[in-house]
């Protein structure tokens, strides 16, 4: 058995802003909607949602043998932003997360491993069949909003989550922290597109087909759909997240450099060849220069 506090100061050490632990179970139909989200279209194109759905609600049939999911943050609001008519998400203006935290997930393995060699776990950051928000949420580290992210009470939803699954048992799980929403509704409200959708018992959902983070990353049409309210957005969307008083008040966490946000203002009118050196190591690198180029015209024509 491993104390839990130890695994939270080595994550600290490592830089992650939080940690929790939760015992690895099934999640329950009621948190984790899938089924209902899926049978509604709201995944849209994204057919890898309905592969390994057994697996996404139960871990255990992700890594074998696993007792524990640790879960991490890492905040990401920038000291600045972008505020030219063409804007990126501010989840994408540093370096890819997913490279980030699988990095720190191994220096955590790497740390808990050198005090307990009996130490075994499988970093996850965003692609593999696991609910990341369900786990964080399980431990601890914050809620789901009304806009299905997860709201940590100090950086708000601007966080990334990664987890380590192992089959190490913890002295002390972590227990959830009570919705901070309340009344507040002011996400669903912003949302230019109606795309936070309130369907089952006390859930929001959020239907993809009408999302622009969905249409200008996920959808790989020649055309985005006409109806489509993007804001300007050419790369994500963060709407509902800056109308969230959570993320309002949360500190800055990563620092946006002069040359860095003048390659961003500037990548509209990138040709193909500086487009992909400047998203070479981001999250935006999960779109190519056709998509890019359509989401661009887009937001000049409307
Ligand atoms: C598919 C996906 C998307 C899709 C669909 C989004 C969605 N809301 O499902 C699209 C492309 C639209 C998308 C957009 C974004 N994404 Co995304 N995405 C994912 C991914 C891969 C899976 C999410 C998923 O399982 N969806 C399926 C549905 C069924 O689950 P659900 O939305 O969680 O909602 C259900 C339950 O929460 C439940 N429910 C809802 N409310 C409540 C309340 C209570 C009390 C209970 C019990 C249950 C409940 O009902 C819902 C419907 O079934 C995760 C990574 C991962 N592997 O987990 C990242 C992830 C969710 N994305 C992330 C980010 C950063 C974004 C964007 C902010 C990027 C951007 N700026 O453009 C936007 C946010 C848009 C939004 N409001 O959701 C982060 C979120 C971090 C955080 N703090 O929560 C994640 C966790 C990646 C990561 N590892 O950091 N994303
Ligand atoms: S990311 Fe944008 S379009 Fe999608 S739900 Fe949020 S505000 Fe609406
Ligand atoms: S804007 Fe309000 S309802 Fe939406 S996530 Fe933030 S606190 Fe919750």
């Amino acid at each position: 058995m491993i104390p839990a506090s130890f695994i939270k100061e080595q994550a600290a050490a490592v830089g992650f802003d939080a940690c929790g632990v939760a015992e690895a179970a099934m999640l329950s139909k009621e948190e984790f909607m899938l089924e209902e989200w899926l049978d509604a279209g709201f995944n849209a194109g994204m057919d890898y949602m309905q592969r390994n759905v057994a697996m996404r609600q139960d871990p255990r049939l992700l890594v074998e043998g696993a007792r524990s999911v640790i879960s991490v943050l890492l905040a990401y609001k920038p000291d600045r932003r972008i505020e030219s008519a063409r804007k990126i998400a501010q989840y994408a203006y540093g370096e890819d997360y997913h490279e980030r935290l699988k990095r720190m997930l191994y220096q955590l393995i790497t740390r808990v491993s050198e005090h307990y060699p009996e130490f075994e776990a499988r970093p996850f950051v965003d692609t593999a069949p696991i609910s990341d928000r369900h786990w964080a949420a399980r431990a601890g580290l914050g809620w789901l909003g009304k806009n299905t992210l997860l709201v940590n009470p100090r950086f708000g939803s601007y966080c990334f989550i990664g987890e380590l699954v192992t089959t190490a048992v913890v002295d002390v799980y972590d227990t959830p922290l009570p919705d901070g929403c309340g009344d507040c509704s002011r996400c669903v409200d912003a949302c230019p597109n109606r795309a936070i959708v309130h369907r089952v018992g006390e859930s929001y959902h959020v239907d993809a087909r009408r999302c622009t983070s969905y249409n200008t990353i996920e959808n790989r049409d020649s055309e985005l759909p006409s109806q489509l309210d993007t804001r300007g957005y050419v790369f994500g969307c963060d709407i509902c997240q800056l109308a969230c008083p959570y993320n309002e008040q949360a500190p800055a966490s990563m620092p946006l450099g002069n040359d860095r946000k003048a390659e961003l203002e500037s990548l509209p009118d990138a040709d193909e060849t500086t487009f992909r050196h400047a998203i070479k190591h981001s999250a935006m690198n999960r779109i190519n220069y056709a998509q890019w180029r359509r989401n661009v015209d887009y937001s000049s024509e409307n």
